[in-house]
């Protein structure tokens, strides 16, 4: 008997490792999904002249944070439940927040510390510190440097990056802004894409590029935080170009469903109305409960989620953003404390055999359930005592690629039945519903691109305020 077990066992193994033809994301892309939900400074003069875009003549004195404190971002970002902080190096106002070589407009041009100030050095070290990844935003766009719109340029945007993976790495995540005017002599830069990620691809192999097409992360389409109610991982880019040439942004949104490449969705927002700080905007801080719902439209829909948290002109995060996040924090804690998922008993069942075959409900990522005949075969959850509940949270495979593409969950006891018609699920997809006294939760794959690996199913209860709107 053991050792048929055993047998069984090996099998199963053999056929679930099966390869499929499916693009599957670089183990950098794998890493990133596992990031959920991070933090976005936009920092710069704009802070100083309550401006959202800066024309890139405005005098470098005015730069002068008296009491930045980059360790409070941090603290702010850990309370928050942030995993990093990607920054705004230099926006379209060409303002280098580093000390630069290669421009003159710069901290070392600013009052701020006498000119011996760095925004990268300080905030890279907090990040160490603190346990959070670093991330750079480089604005390709540059309304100062005085070579823009020149092939000269494209040299100076290849300098300051190698400065700032040589001097402030590990860099995690590099944002190239797809805003795309003119420089200071009206002219428009013709950007060196394939050199750029060339140089990138050098200096720092593991670092995901993000820009509306990739190569590694896309724009979601809207600067809402909100990804598609279906959200392929794959998209086509060949003949696009970062900045000047996109999919639709409806495109963006959804990805294609038989895209060429491996490059998700990432959903930047702000926590205000604008993503620089403006003194008017402190009574428009997003509400905890605001920031809860764009999680379930952006992590709940297997996106990313890159909120912005502007700091002040003194360089600190005022007390209006941090409460905020922490409501927020307390909200994911509390709904998802205790998963349900844990005391039901998993099978497939199918018209004919009911199995047991890998493990949804075991808090383990690395291990699965199969299902090997999408139209015949369903997840069922049994609750052997019923059991109040409005959420479920669903995981799959993603690193065999994503396969998902119609499901529905089904929620019943013995009066009533609903069913809650989804499309894809990739790296985690919520599903929330009116609470329901339930026996059994049975999720039933209508389409599917090839085999489906789901690797975790959880189960809540949470806040009825707190379902999807
Ligand atoms: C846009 C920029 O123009 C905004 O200023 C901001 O940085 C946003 C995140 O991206 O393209």
């Amino acid at each position: 008997m053991k050792k048929n077990a055993l047998f069984l066992l090996l099998f199963i193994a053999t056929i679930s490792s099966a390869q499929n033809n499916l693009p599957k994301p670089t183990k950098a892309q794998l890493a990133w999904h596992g990031m959920e939900f991070y933090l976005f400074m936009h920092f710069g003069p704009n802070t100083f002249t309550d401006l959202e875009w800066g024309h890139g003549n405005e005098k470098e004195e005015i730069f002068n944070p008296a009491k930045l404190d980059c360790n409070q971002w941090c603290r702010v970002a850990k309370a928050a439940g942030a995993k990093g902080i990607i920054i705004t190096a230099k926006h379209h106002d060409g303002f280098c927040l580093w000390p630069s070589k290669f421009s003159k407009h710069t901290v070392r041009e600013s009052k701020w510390k006498d000119g011996n100030g760095d925004v990268l050095k300080e905030l890279s070290a907090a990040c160490k510190k603190y346990g959070l990844k670093f991330g750079v935003y480089i604005s390709p766009w540059d309304r100062n440097h005085p070579d823009y719109g020149s092939e000269i340029y494209n040299d100076v945007f290849v300098n300051m990056m190698t400065e700032i993976f040589t001097n402030y790495g590990p860099i995690w995540e590099l944002w190239w802004d797809g805003a795309n005017g003119e420089g200071p002599n009206g002219k428009k830069q013709v950007y060196d894409w394939a050199r750029f990620k060339k140089t990138v691809r050098q200096l720092s192999p593991n670092t995901v590029i993000f820009s509306d097409v990739g190569p590694d992360i896309r724009w979601c389409g809207n600067e809402n935080g909100i990804a598609g109610t279906t959200n392929w991982n794959t998209l086509n880019i060949d003949g696009f170009e970062p900045g000047l040439h996109a999919p639709t942004t409806d495109t963006l949104n959804a990805g294609n469903v038989n895209g060429k490449y491996w490059i998700p969705a990432e959903c930047d927002v702000s926590i205000r109305p604008g993503w620089f700080y403006h003194k008017a905007e402190e009574d428009k801080v997003k509400t905890p409960e605001q920031l809860f719902q764009l999680y379930l439209k952006s992590v709940g829909r297997g996106a990313n989620l890159l909120l912005n948290v502007p700091p002040d002109g003194n360089g600190l995060i005022t007390k209006f953003d941090s409460a905020a996040l922490v409501g927020f924090k307390k909200l994911r804690d509390e709904s998802f404390k205790n998963n349900l998922a844990l005391k039901a008993k998993a099978l497939i069942t199918s018209s004919d055999s009911i199995k047991f075959r890998g493990l949804v409900n075991d808090k383990n990522v690395s291990t699965f359930a199969e299902i090997t005949d999408c139209k015949n075969e369903i997840i069922q959850l049994h609750f052997k005592k019923s059991t109040k509940i409005n959420c479920v949270i669903l995981k799959e495979k993603i690193k065999d690629g994503q396969a998902v593409q119609k499901f529905y969950v089904q929620v019943r006891n013995n009066k009533q039945l609903e069913n809650y018609i989804n499309s894809t699920i990739g790296n985690k997809r919520i599903v929330t519903f009116p609470a329901l006294e339930v026996d059994d939760l049975m999720i039933y794959f209508l389409e599917g691109k090839e085999r489906i690996k789901i690797s975790e199913i959880e189960v809540y209860y949470i806040n009825d305020n707190l379902t999807e709107k």
